[in-house]
């Protein structure tokens, strides 16, 4: 069978062939129109908050799509905001991101793609069993997007992502990243977020994923980001 990918012929235009619920009414990245946006008092009432694990021995893998750090032994679990009263858990975080700075994030802001895209994803632990359970139902999955805004300033937390990945140059390669991570340091400093119900964005398109999208981007170099 032909793997799904983002050329013409096996692009998300046709996702939807192979994987039904790529064809449904949740579905995401979404252009995030800023004057549509509403505010809700609600979710500053109970504000999302994480906490998040330093993890020393985590592996990274070439996706063929990009890379992937699986960490799911965590402690990480992030909280609040839009999340009601259940606990989610970080289980992998993974980057996307395009053939040049001018592209490469999922979401866009008024139409406006930034060079990048961090995904942290989470899982509801005080609901479901596993991960593979709570990607069946719609409020499964909590994913915390940050966007890479290319600058001057190098983001050494990213550095250390960045400096293992000519060791995993191809498709199903994977390596041990020698620093210890420590996930909150990729957040941006603002607080700010956009929200909304979704879907995992590639196949197999789950709609189980709750979005929370910074509104503020992370600086990082054009090297940090145009390393394929
Ligand atoms: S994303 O954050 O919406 N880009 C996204 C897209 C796809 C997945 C996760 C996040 N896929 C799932 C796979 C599972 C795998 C899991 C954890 O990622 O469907 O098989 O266990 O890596
Ligand atoms: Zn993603």
């Amino acid at each position: 069978a032909a793997e799904w990918g983002y050329s013409p012929t096996n692009g998300p235009d046709v996702w939807a062939r192979l994987f039904p619920q790529a064809g449904g009414a949740r579905q995401s990245p979404v252009d995030i129109c800023t004057s549509i946006a509403s505010s809700d008092s609600n979710l500053e009432m109970k504000k999302l908050t994480f906490a998040y694990e330093s993890q020393s021995d985590l592996r990274i893998l070439n996706t063929g799509h990009g890379w992937k750090v699986e960490a799911p032994q965590s402690g990480s679990r992030l909280e609040g905001g839009p999340l009601g009263e259940d606990i989610y858990q970080l289980e992998q975080f993974h980057c996307h991101w395009g053939e040049t700075s001018a592209e490469g994030s999922e979401h866009t802001v008024d139409g406006r793609a930034y060079a990048g895209e961090l995904h942290l994803v989470h899982w509801n632990t005080t609901k479901y069993q596993s991960f593979a359970e709570a990607a069946q139902h719609p409020d499964g999955l909590a994913v915390l997007g940050v966007f890479f805004d290319v600058g001057n300033e190098s983001n050494d937390e990213i550095e250390k992502i960045v400096s293992t990945l000519s060791e995993i140059k191809f498709k199903g390669q994977f390596t041990d990243i020698p620093d210890v991570i420590d996930p909150t340091t990729f957040l941006p400093s603002g607080l700010g977020y956009w929200t909304y119900l979704g879907s995992l964005t590639t196949p197999p398109c789950n709609e189980c994923v709750i979005w929370i999208v910074y509104k503020e981007p992370i600086t990082v170099t054009e090297e940090q980001v145009t390393y394929h």
